[in-house]
């Protein structure tokens, strides 16, 4: 292996992911925490830690001359950014390249042109990938009249530097478009520094997918099939699975084909994520791309076998994939992910002391997180505080090892979404594997645990 030390630009259950993948490659890892982070499980798990700030994201892990200046005194040679924080942040690539440090991930380049939405499209509009109809570009007021026109109501508005619906907007008819470009624009300007958008014909009821790939520098690419994240409540993810219930093979190789193609277009390096939404006939339209591990890559590494992570390092070391083409895969993958928050206080975040953590364990069954018993979760950032994954050998089957490993999880200390998980996983629109974006929400009033007690 090229690397003999990685700095880990992260916390939390990411951090200490990438860890143990650097270990297990025989590489040092350093940890960099805030004040907040002083006796975290990541500072522990890694060879050196360096303390880069106050608790304040902004003044901590998100300082780009703080982490660049953490790995250069400490001797790295490469940087993982986990996700989250600065992994998708081209302007913190730069900073590595220009200190001699590998960014492990795509290049700087690849990283802008993928990170504004509307390019990101031109450029798979350009490797024949299926589109969501709508502008070629961020367009004036004006222009998306007259689209919107064209396309017919109801239409999305969509910020180019968005995602993860900021700067978002359901338009549903004529007169309503004024004000809301101009709430979007306003709302994108303030978040991004950047107000352009664009606009889309509206896919619902719709279901989001996402397709994984590994690409090396030597042309290799690898995709590891989809991901369904539908079962999502205010564009937080709750219930991962793969593969998709509503997935044909002819579109999920479609989907992989196409997917390849835009890869090798862009001459993508490391590990990425395409985002669909499936129309109702499950007929694909690419969203986005993200240019990072994702928080659910785990549900891919149980299907195929394939650790990401590690893969992610020797990419990066310039060494080639050893397998190409569609990665096999095995039976069915589940992730449900246990959030520090209170169902009863609308998922108000709900940091605190977790009094005991005891995770389940067996067959099939796997949990990434960095808490412990007596672990206080710090309210500066995400409230995800451990990732339950199952497989086994079909959806029904991993489904009910879903519900055993969850009723044997005990969280005491704080509220999480445990019982909320419990209700979906057990509910008939989950079992029957037809639900779309709208279930969580559409469910409310039906789920015992987020009813008023
Ligand atoms: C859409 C859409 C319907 N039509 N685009 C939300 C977050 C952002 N990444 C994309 N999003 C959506 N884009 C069109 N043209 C519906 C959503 C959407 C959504 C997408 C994925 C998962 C959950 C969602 C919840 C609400 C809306």
């Amino acid at each position: 292996m090229v690397f003999e030390r990685v700095l880990v630009a992260n916390r939390g259950e990411i951090a200490v992911r990438v860890i143990r993948a650097l270990h297990e490659l025989g590489i040092e890892a350093v940890a960099v925490y805030s004040t907040a982070d002083s006796e975290a499980l990541h500072v522990r798990l890694a060879d050196q830690a360096v303390c880069i700030g106050p608790p304040a994201a902004g003044e901590s892990y998100l300082r780009i001359p703080s982490v660049v200046a953490a790995a250069v005194t400490t001797g790295c040679e490469a940087v993982h950014p986990g996700y989250g924080f600065l992994a998708e942040n081209p302007a913190f690539a730069r900073a590595c390249a220009d200190n001699d440090l590998v960014f492990v991930g795509p290049s700087p380049e690849v990283m802008e042109r993928l990170g504004d939405k509307a390019s990101a499209k031109a450029e798979m509009r350009a490797a024949d990938v299926p589109l969501v109809p709508g502008t070629a570009g961020s367009a004036p007021l004006e222009e998306i009249r007259e689209a919107a026109e064209a396309i017919g109501f109801p239409v999305m508005l969509k910020a180019t530097a968005g995602g993860g619906g900021k700067g978002m907007r359901l338009v549903d008819y004529p007169d309503g478009l004024d004000d809301a470009f101009a709430a979007a624009a306003a709302e994108a300007e303030a978040a991004f520094g950047d107000g352009a958008l664009y606009l889309e014909k509206v896919v619902a009821p719709a279901r989001h997918v996402e397709i994984q790939v590994l690409c090396d520098r030597h042309g290799n690419v690898l995709t590891l099939g989809e991901r369904e994240c539908s079962i999502q409540r205010r564009h937080q993810k709750l219930v991962e699975e793969s593969p998709s219930p509503a997935l044909s093979p002819e579109t999920r190789e479609e989907m992989e084909t196409a997917v390849e193609r835009a890869c090798r277009t862009l001459g993508y390096e490391g590990a990425g994520t395409f985002e669909f939404l499936l129309g109702l006939e499950g007929e694909p339209y690419f969203i986005e791309v993200n240019c990072r591990l994702q928080v659910e890559h785990p549900v891919t590494e149980m299907l195929t076998g394939v650790d990401i992570v590690r893969e992610q390092v020797r990419i990066a070391a310039g060494e080639s994939l050893a397998v190409t083409g569609r990665a096999p895969r095995r039976g069915h993958a589940i992730e449900i992910r246990i959030n520090a928050e209170d169902p009863a206080r609308g998922f108000v975040p709900s940091p605190g002391v977790v009094e005991r953590f005891r995770p389940p364990l067996g067959p099939g069954v796997r949990v990434d997180t960095a808490v412990e018993d007596g672990t206080t979760v710090p309210p500066y950032y995400d409230s995800l505080i451990a990732k339950l994954i199952v497989s086994d050998d079909d959806r029904p089957a991993a489904i009910e090892r879903a519900l055993r490993a969850l009723r044997e999880l005990e969280v005491t200390g704080i509220p999480t979404t445990r019982e909320l998980a419990l209700d979906v996983l057990g509910s008939d629109g989950f079992r029957s594997g037809a639900y779309s974006t709208g279930y969580l929400e559409e469910m409310e009033a039906h789920l015992p645990s987020l009813r008023p007690a």
